[in-house]
């Protein structure tokens, strides 16, 4: 019962913090440091390491635990339909193979299915089973150079997040395609979207057209954390 308890107590402090940092902005960053602990050495991790070493899964809950109707909807302005068939995953930045995938390309690399947590700072929860193909996947078929510690992920809508990039190569952290083992809805952030049980909702972009791996943190970091939001938002 501990794989329960924790990430709600956890998620308590999270949503204390969440404005606590609203009011501070980045005074909030060592008090939440002191938190989030062991989730920050993974920082300082070689990107080829990371690759070669897969981290720890996260214990899953059962698939009689999902609970269809909890995830709501929270998207910041609009939905944007995407034509699944013209769409391409762009994948740039410090790499030495760029990538133009198609949802085909995609669906027939492996796929992966977890039954996680979802949680939302504005209170809410929701036990969901995400399937995609492992971010992992995708990354090392771009051939990242050995500086790239951080990834970018822009939006149709014109939501961006960036994550570091322990989080994004985490076995668990997916680009979904599929929700409770259905095609992915357009709401929920069709044709791929990232989904990931170590990340608070936010981090969770949706509708995903462009993947760049960087060295180093652009004064620009994400459509919350930009407004005040903590930045690692680790669960
Ligand atoms: N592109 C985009 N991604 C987004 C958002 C958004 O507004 N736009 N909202 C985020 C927030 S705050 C949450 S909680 C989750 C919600 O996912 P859902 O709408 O599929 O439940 O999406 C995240 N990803
Ligand atoms: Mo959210």
């Amino acid at each position: 019962m501990g794989l329960i308890q924790v990430p709600r107590r956890r998620f308590l402090q999270l949503s204390g913090l969440s404005s606590i940092s609203l009011l501070l902005g980045g005074c909030a960053f060592s008090v939440f440091e002191g938190i989030a602990g062991k989730a920050f050495e993974p920082l300082n991790q070689s990107i080829e390491e990371l690759l070669l070493n897969p981290q720890k899964p996260v214990p899953e809950f059962p698939a009689s635990q999902i609970e269809p109707d909890a995830l709501i909807i929270n998207t910041f302005d609009f939905t944007p339909q995407i034509d699944p068939v013209a769409f391409r995953l762009k994948v740039n930045g410090e790499v030495n193979n760029p990538l133009s995938l198609s949802m085909a390309d995609i669906q027939q690399m492996p796929l992966s299915s977890m039954t996680i947590r979802h949680v939302c700072v504005e209170g809410w929860a929701a036990i969901v089973q995400w399937g995609g193909i492992q971010l992992r996947e995708i990354v090392s078929l771009a051939q990242p150079k050995a500086n790239v510690r951080y990834a970018y992920f822009k939006s149709a809508d014109g939501y961006y997040e960036s994550w570091d990039i322990a989080s994004a190569l985490h076995p668990q952290t997916l680009m979904a395609y599929q929700k409770n083992s259905q095609p992915l809805s357009v709401e929920n952030g069709a044709p791929l979207r990232l989904a990931s049980p170590i990340k608070l909702g936010y981090k969770q972009s949706k509708w995903v057209t462009n993947i760049t791996l960087v060295s180093d943190l652009l004064p620009y970091k994400g459509y919350w954390e930009d407004q005040g939001y903590e930045w690692f938002a680790g669960l």
